[in-house]
């Protein structure tokens, strides 16, 4: 009986220990995401093309192309929502990843792609030239070095950004060239689309604010909440021009 009980208590014990231990395991810790639109509020002016000089595009473009004139400043697409606008975050205890792979910016057929880069702040951004015509990288900048160096038909050239700024970049040579590089010390961000959408995937459970930048409708704020299991509802922020004040 005894050799029984033994048995027994030891069949339960080994049941207790396989349950001890599955409870102790680390529970993987549950990754939400953030995701919204940001709306035009107001109503959405008319979009003008940029002013492209002939004489100014020579060589851009092969015999009998011409320069894409679309003005990228503000684009507004399907009910209202803006692309292009820069969403940001930080979570708490995360670091800011630099890019091992510099981040690129090419000039083709004398347009900056992408209009918009978002860079983590440490990160090299390389600029590239695949035109067969020379072009220019002038930036804008207040906290990190400026930049305002040629870059001849397919070269290229990096700059290191150090610190968190919207930069302006643009080309002399071509006037109509603009891009910006958002350069961010937040751990997390994301860029709307075309329709004004943004997603920003592996944000844990918790409360954040959200920084939102256009380069030409300037800052926005937002407070999210993602879940414990990992949802959040949908962020719908509104951006417009600032109204001019009438000066009496
Ligand atoms: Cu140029």
């Amino acid at each position: 009986m005894k050799i029984t009980s033994l048995l027994a208590l030891t069949g339960c014990t080994a049941i207790a220990l396989t349950l001890a231990s599955a409870s102790v395991e680390p529970a993987t810790p549950t990754v939400g995401k953030v995701h919204g639109k940001i709306i035009f509020d107001g109503k959405v002016p008319e979009a003008k093309p940029l002013k492209i000089k002939a004489d100014q595009a020579k060589g851009c473009c092969a015999e009998g192309d011409s320069v894409d004139s679309q003005d990228r400043s503000l684009m507004v697409g399907v009910d209202k929502g803006i692309a292009n606008v820069v969403i940001t975050l930080t979570v708490a205890g995360a670091k800011v990843e630099v890019s091992k792979e510099p981040v690129q910016l090419d000039q083709a057929q004398c347009r900056f792609e992408p209009h918009v880069s978002i860079v983590p702040v440490g990160t090299t951004i390389r600029f590239t030239n695949s035109d067969s015509v020379s072009h220019n990288v002038h930036t804008y900048s207040i906290k990190n070095d400026p930049l305002n160096k040629t870059v001849a038909a397919n070269g290229k050239l990096d700059m290191k950004v150090a610190k968190a700024e919207s930069i302006k970049i643009a080309c002399d040579i071509h006037p109509w060239m603009a891009s910006y590089a958002f350069v961010t010390d937040d751990t997390h961000w994301g860029l709307s689309d075309a329709a004004g959408q943004f997603s920003i995937d592996g944000v844990p459970p918790g409360e954040y604010k959200l920084s939102i930048w256009h380069e030409s409708l300037g800052k926005a704020k937002a407070t999210v909440t993602v879940n414990e299991d990992g949802s959040s509802t949908a962020a719908e922020v509104k951006m417009g021009k600032k109204k001019k004040r009438r000066r009496r």
